[in-house]
Parts: structure tokens; C-alpha cells; sequence
């Protein structure tokens, strides 16, 4: 018994003396599995338990458990001084300055062709007219044939045209074949839609034109609706747009599902209409083209031309936004060039 109780005096001793010189938490994780492990010291002498006399068994244990509670708290103890230390230097090691200005998150915005797209939709939508959609990959009929332009009528030209391979399918040169979309979804009922979305042309790409660019189609069917209400109309939505003082102008031109047609031209806002490259030094620049619904074309819809009338008009919002933002050159607005774009 008294050997015993030797041994377990020294084990305690040994596992303080380690204690005090381990320096951080694992060499003290150590000393547990050295001392109390499983196949430590205190469970070697453990094991000797058995040799004693059955009466002295108890007060052995007893002794065991009372070192191994000492220890184990030693260990404990040891153990949160040595975490505290550790998390002390971290946190100097570590410091923030909850004080420093944060780092700014770079933000997106929306194109300005897009803006511009939207401050035109408000426009209309504010004057009673809602957002049709219509698709880009259209069919020859509805691009060409029921707008009046039957195959192989010069007019066609007026539209260089990208066709696919599938006999008949072509990308939209204009938003017009909406209009027949929208008139065959409501009629008879009076109509006031606009058309905004992405057009394509095969045309030679210059500082004014380029191959892919939207437009924003309008289409008014109902009884009594004049060339009046579509001047009236517009002028209006120019105003809106550019400010009440801005000129305008209607030039006669033609279209050919439209009778009459016109052009409507605004000043120049970039050379105040004295002339320069943009407006081909007329001091005016063209942004869209309208006219009263040709009647095969109101037919070709569903509506009686002889009851109903209607007006239609088609502009382009890459035109308006050079207008407004005084940009030079149409091509800038697919090139994808961030200096450009982050000036919106
Ligand atoms: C048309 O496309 C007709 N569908 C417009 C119309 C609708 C007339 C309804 C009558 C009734 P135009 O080809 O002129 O017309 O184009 C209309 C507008 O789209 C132009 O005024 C211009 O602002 C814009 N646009 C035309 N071609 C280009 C191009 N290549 N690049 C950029 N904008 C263009």
C-alpha cells in the first residue's frame, strides 16, 4: 500500500512539474494523455490495484481518484491559462480597426440605351398606352406581307433583311410586325399599345446606323382616330422628352403600310440646329416615322376599315439617347467599352 501510494505522489508531481513546462495547449493536451490516458501512468498503477489485500483495496482507489481529480484540474486550469495567452495574441496579432472607412462595392447600372428605353415607356404609359411584347424571330408574312409589302415590291429594300435558314423566318427588321400581333389578339376592341424591343438590319454600320438597335413601335386603333390625334400625339410625347420648348417637325414621307405617312424630326440638340456631322448639317435629327394605318393593314388585323381607323408610329431609342446625351457615334453603344458606359 505505502508503494503505492509513493507511486501515485510521484505520478502527481511528475504531471505538475510537465504542466508548468508546457507552453501552449497541445504539449498540455499531452500531459493528459501521458498521465490519465488510457494506457497512462495513473491507469498502469490502476491495474497493480489488484495485487493489494482486499482491505486495502478501497482506500487505494480512493487515493487514485482524489490524485486523478487533482490532476485533472490542474490540467483544466493549466489549459485555460494557456487558451487565454493564445487569444490575447491572436487578438493583438489580429487587430481590426472597426473605425476604418469600409471598401466601396463596385455597383452595376443599366445601359443607357436601357435607361432611355424606360424614361421612354414611362412617357407613354403615363399617356394611356401599355407594353406589348413581341418576339425578334418573325415570319416573313407578318414582317413583310400583311404590313403591305408583298415579296418582291421594291419596298423591301427600304429593309435589308437578316433571313435564316428555315424558308420563310427572318429577325425582324422593324417592331411594325407587332402591330399585327396585338391587333389580332384584341380586335375589336379600340387599341392603344407600344412595342418596345430589339430590330436587326443588314446594313453597312456607320456613325448613325447599326445593324442591331431597338425601336419603340406605337399603335392606336379605335372609331375617329385622325392624323390630328397622331401629330397631337407625338408633339406631346416630344415635349415630354426633350422639353417643352424643343422644335419638331413632320416631313411627308412613305411607308407602305401607313396612308399617309411622315417622318418626325426633332432639333438637333447637338449642334442646337446650326448643322453638323450627326444631322447631316440639316440641324435636324430623324427619330421616328408614323402614320395613319393603312386600311389593308387594319384588315389584315381584324378591324373593319370602314368603322375603325388608327394611328402608328416606330423611333428609335438609340437616336433619342444620342440626341439627349449628345453622343457622337452609334456605335459606341454595343462596343462595350466601360469608359463609355460608366459615364451613364
Ligand atoms: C420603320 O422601321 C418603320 N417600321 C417605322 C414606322 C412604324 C412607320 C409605324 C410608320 C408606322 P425606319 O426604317 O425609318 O421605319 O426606322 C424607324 C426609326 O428606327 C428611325 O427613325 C431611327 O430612329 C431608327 N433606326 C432605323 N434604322 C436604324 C439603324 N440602322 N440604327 C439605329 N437606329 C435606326
Amino acid at each position: 500500500m505505502s508503494d503505492l501510494a509513493q507511486a501515485l505522489a510521484s505520478l502527481e508531481a511528475a504531471a505538475q512539474a510537465d504542466l508548468a513546462a508546457a507552453l501552449d495547449v497541445s504539449a498540455v493536451d499531452a500531459v493528459r494523455v501521458r498521465y490519465l490516458g488510457r494506457k497512462g501512468s495513473l491507469a498502469a498503477i490502476l491495474r497493480g490495484l489488484g495485487g493489494l489485500d482486499a482491505a486495502e483495496r478501497p482506500l487505494a482507489g480512493k487515493l487514485a481518484n482524489e490524485v486523478k481529480t487533482r490532476v485533472e484540474a490542474a490540467i483544466g486550469t493549466r489549459r485555460g491559462a494557456l487558451v487565454a495567452v493564445a487569444q490575447a495574441a491572436a487578438l493583438a496579432a489580429e487587430r481590426l480597426d472597426v473605425t476604418l472607412p469600409g471598401q466601396p462595392v463596385a455597383m452595376g447600372r443599366l445601359h443607357p440605351s436601357t435607361q432611355v428605353l424606360r424614361r421612354i415607356c414611362q412617357i407613354w404609359a403615363n399617356m394611356g398606352f401599355q407594353i406589348y411584347r413581341s418576339r425578334d424571330v418573325e415570319s416573313d408574312e407578318l414582317n413583310f406581307e400583311l404590313l403591305n409589302i408583298p415579296a418582291h415590291h421594291p419596298a423591301r429594300d427600304m429593309w435589308d433583311t437578316f433571313y435564316t435558314e428555315t424558308e420563310g423566318v427572318l429577325l425582324r427588321t422593324h417592331t411594325s410586325p407587332g402591330q399585327i400581333h396585338a391587333m389580332r389578339e384584341f380586335h375589336p376592341e379600340p387599341i392603344r399599345v407600344i412595342l418596345p424591343g430589339m430590330c436587326y438590319r443588314y446594313e453597312q454600320i456607320t456613325a448613325r446606323s447599326e445593324i442591331q438597335f431597338h425601336q419603340v413601335e406605337g399603335l392606336a386603333v379605335g372609331r375617329h382616330i385622325t392624323m390630328t390625334d397622331l401629330k397631337g400625339t407625338l408633339i406631346s410625347f416630344a415635349h415630354r422628352m426633350f422639353g417643352a420648348n424643343r422644335q419638331v417637325r413632320f416631313r411627308a414621307s412613305y411607308f407602305p403600310f401607313t396612308e399617309p405617312s411622315a417622318e418626325m424630326d426633332v432639333e438637333c440638340l447637338i449642334c442646337g440646329g446650326s448643322g453638323c456631322g450627326i444631322c447631316k448639317q440639316s440641324g435636324w435629327l430623324e427619330i421616328l416615322g408614323c402614320g395613319m394605318v393603312h386600311p389593308r393593314v387594319l384588315q389584315n388585323g381584324g378591324y373593319d376599315p370602314s368603322v375603325f381607323s388608327g394611328f402608328a408610329f416606330g423611333m428609335g431609342p438609340e437616336r433619342i439617347t444620342m440626341l439627349l446625351h449628345r453622343i457622337d457615334d452609334i456605335r459606341f453603344f454595343w462596343g462595350n467599352d466601360l469608359r463609355f458606359l460608366e459615364q451613364f
